[in-house]
């Protein structure tokens, strides 16, 4: 080990650091400027994972939290090969590998999209559960280190906490995290904002806490070795660094710890880009150039890396052999294959709540699908995923031979801890708590839609109908706005988000079938708390056989022979309150109607526009039944049609006496669609 050219080696990650910024016009170079000497000695020493092959399952895995610093992870993964120097000048540019903050790249080395400061570090702490959940089941030979890059941002958000709490708890010995405290944030210096001592706070919490001088490689590498060799708990190394290392003025005096450098190009920011570049060894004139040096010295680094994953490879390969069943079990894990499920042997009984159905179909998957984890904030008993955990034990620390994570009251950490549980791989991650609270859980959905991850979400108490608890605690709103990720496209050019609100117990069945298939997006069920009755079906028909169609996103429940005079169309619970409506416009008003479950408007609009036709016709009146804002359905109703809904906030009342004052029942049904039809 040459500390000459470590050094030389953090140095260029300023330089390069720098450069990407100044040469983009903007971006981050303060951060990234204090951190490089840790991700250095990170990525050159500690880091397991084969260069030639990035995606190696048994790789450790770095998430990085403060995307904003994303120049200091492409710089060092430059120097891996991972990035051409045309990627890093092509920094922030349009359709360029480099993209201002991080975006999921397992290929290059990314492990996560980071940005909305405080999720990253959690994700970590959800790949830290799969690791043990993944060794529980086949063996220590398998075991990597989960680290994580927080800064004064991720320690102050509020997710921090859960994570915390939850990683000191479950005693998470394989999660090393490094904090970068530079004590300088975007508008101030943290001096201005808080007064807490974090080593405490996370001592509490049951981590190793270790104080190092984040700019010195020694205590750098000692406080990672004893991360490394930690039995019992989660490792947080706080690094006092230096925001801007290495900075310098037109006059040549030091410019570090400074505000300023946060978020702008030295250049902007008060300092010579020129003399700081010359400061740190680099050439002003082509910032971009890699010493020979450092490129002989990352030459060596990646032949090590090579020649020691390659060992693991071998132990690996070894116990393929003596273990051929585990070693197919663990590749069916990481293709997230779904045994066969006879779904349709699932005993629903009639009349259930759909979040009931959901038990039921979660009481399978705990026997069938052994990789699924299932997680709920403290809600288990009313969401239902206990319909899981009864038949498994939650994880306590030092076994994780169960599959369920109690995570507490702390809807945001359980959403990130489930991306980071896909991020990691081989697992197939559940989340539940009540549908008015996935407003928690927002940020963590929005990046798990733009990650492409398969996260379910088991969002329950899905309307008014909560009753008693009142408006705070019933969703009036919530439809509409996680539908917008249905019609929000992710990278890929497909819908980021698949939302299903299931009308009874069968097509909640046929809705999960829908879920576990779908591993390219996220997808949340939108279920009731109270019982509804099934729907009516075709003599002969199995009621589960007629919602297999609930995968088009949109189907027929009940038709009258010959053109319709009028569709009503709506999804939930709503949909059995349009059947009696239909009934009595059929016997009141002797029309034809049709009436149409409609589980995801999403779904629905990637069908042919035949099909899209033949359910929803352009002209014949359309009338919506939601039990949430009125525009949750008009798209499904089009222009010339008419939704009731709410444009309220609920009311503490028994549900069916709120039913009965929102005028959610059949004879209201049969009222509103009749002066529509006047209207018309
Ligand atoms: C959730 C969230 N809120 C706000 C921001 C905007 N933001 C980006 S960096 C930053 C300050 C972070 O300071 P620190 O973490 O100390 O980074 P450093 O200044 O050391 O680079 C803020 C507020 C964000 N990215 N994410």
């Amino acid at each position: 080990m040459n500390p000459k050219i470590i050094k030389k080696a953090s140095n260029t990650l300023r330089v390069l650091s720098a450069a990407m910024v100044e040469k983009a016009k903007s971006g981050h170079p303060g951060g990234a400027m204090g951190g490089a000497d840790f991700i250095n000695v990170l990525f050159t020493e500690f880091l397991n994972f084969d260069p030639n092959d990035m995606t190696w399952e048994n790789r450790d895995r770095f998430f990085l939290d403060p995307g904003h610093m994303s120049p200091m992870l492409y710089g060092i993964l430059h120097l891996f090969n991972n990035y051409s120097t045309e990627d890093l000048k092509n920094f922030r540019q349009w359709k360029s590998a480099t993209p201002g903050h991080p975006e999921l790249c397992v290929e290059r080395g990314v492990e996560n999209t980071s940005g909305p400061l405080g999720q990253g570090h959690v994700f970590a702490v959800g790949a830290a559960i799969t690791e043990k959940f993944l060794k529980a089941r086949f063996g220590d030979w398998m075991s990597h280190n989960i680290y994580a890059f927080i800064s004064d941002g991720g320690v102050q958000e509020e997710i921090s906490q859960g994570g915390g709490r939850i990683a000191g708890f479950l005693g998470l010995n394989n999660l090393i995290v490094f904090y970068d405290s530079n004590d300088i944030q975007l508008s101030s210096g943290t001096d201005a904002v808080t007064n807490e001592d974090t080593a405490r706070k996370y001592e509490s919490w049951g981590w190793k806490v270790i104080m190092i001088n984040g700019n010195d490689q020694d205590q750098i590498r000692n406080a990672l070795n004893q991360g490394v060799n930690e039995k019992e708990r989660p490792t947080l190394i706080i690094g006092k660094t230096i925001m801007g290392k290495g900075a310098k003025t037109d006059q040549n005096e030091i410019f570090e710890r400074q505000i300023s450098t946060h978020g702008m190009p030295l250049s902007k920011a008060g300092a010579s880009f020129e003399n700081t570049i010359k400061n740190l060894g680099g050439n002003p004139d082509d910032p971009f150039i890699v010493p020979d040096s450092i490129k002989d010295y990352f030459k060596e680094i990646i032949q090590k890396k090579i020649t020691e994953a390659g060992v693991k490879k071998k132990e690996q390969a070894t116990w393929e052999k003596s273990n051929p069943d585990l070693a197919k079990k663990l590749k069916s894990f990481y293709e997230l294959n779904i045994p066969e499920i006879d779904f349709e042997k699932i005993e629903i009984k009639d009349g259930i709540a759909t979040r009931a159905a959901s038990k039921a179909v979660l009481a399978e998957f705990a026997d069938k699908i052994e990789n699924m984890i299932v997680a709920s904030a403290d809600l288990s008993n009313s969401d239902n995923t206990d319909g899981f955990l009864k038949k498994t034990t939650a994880f306590k620390k030092g076994d994780f031979s169960g599959a369920f994570l109690q995570v507490g009251v702390s809807e945001l950490t359980m959403g990130a801890i489930a991306n980071g549980m896909a991020l990691h791989g081989g697992v197939i991650p559940v989340c539940g708590t009540f549908f008015v609270f996935s407003d928690y859980m927002k940020p963590a959905a929005r990046l798990a839609a733009l990650m492409q991850l398969p996260v379910k979400y088991v969002w329950t108490h899905d309307a008014f109908r909560v009753g008693e608890d009142g408006p705070t605690h019933q969703p009036i709103e919530q439809e509409a706005q996680i539908r917008l990720l249905e019609q929000l496209k992710n990278h890929a050019g497909n819908p980021s988000f698949l939302v299903l609100r299931p009308a009874d117990g069968p097509e909640t069945v046929v809705c999960w079938k829908l879920a576990v298939e779908n591993q390219n997006t996220p997808t949340a069920l939108l279920l009731s708390r109270q019982g509804i009755p099934n729907l009516p079906t075709e003599a002969g028909i199995s009621r589960y056989k007629a919602a297999l169609s609930a995968s088009k996103g949109a189907y027929i429940v009940q038709d009258d022979e010959g053109i319709p005079d009028i569709i009503l169309v709506g999804n939930g619970s709503e949909v059995s309150t349009l059947i009696a409506g239909a009934g009595l416009l059929r016997e009141k008003k002797k029309l034809k109607v049709r009436v149409v479950s409609a589980p995801s408007e999403g779904l629905f609009r990637q069908q042919d526009k035949t099909y899209q036709e033949s359910v929803l016709p352009v002209d014949i009146p359309i009338f919506g039944l939601t039990a949430g804002l009125p525009v949750t359905l008009s798209g499904l109703t089009g222009p010339k049609g008419k939704v009731f809904g709410l444009d309220h906030f609920g009311f503490s009342a028994p549900y069916t006496v709120l039913d009965e004052k929102f005028g959610f029942t059949g004879e209201n049904v049969f009222q509103q669609a009749e002066q529509y039809l006047n209207e018309y």
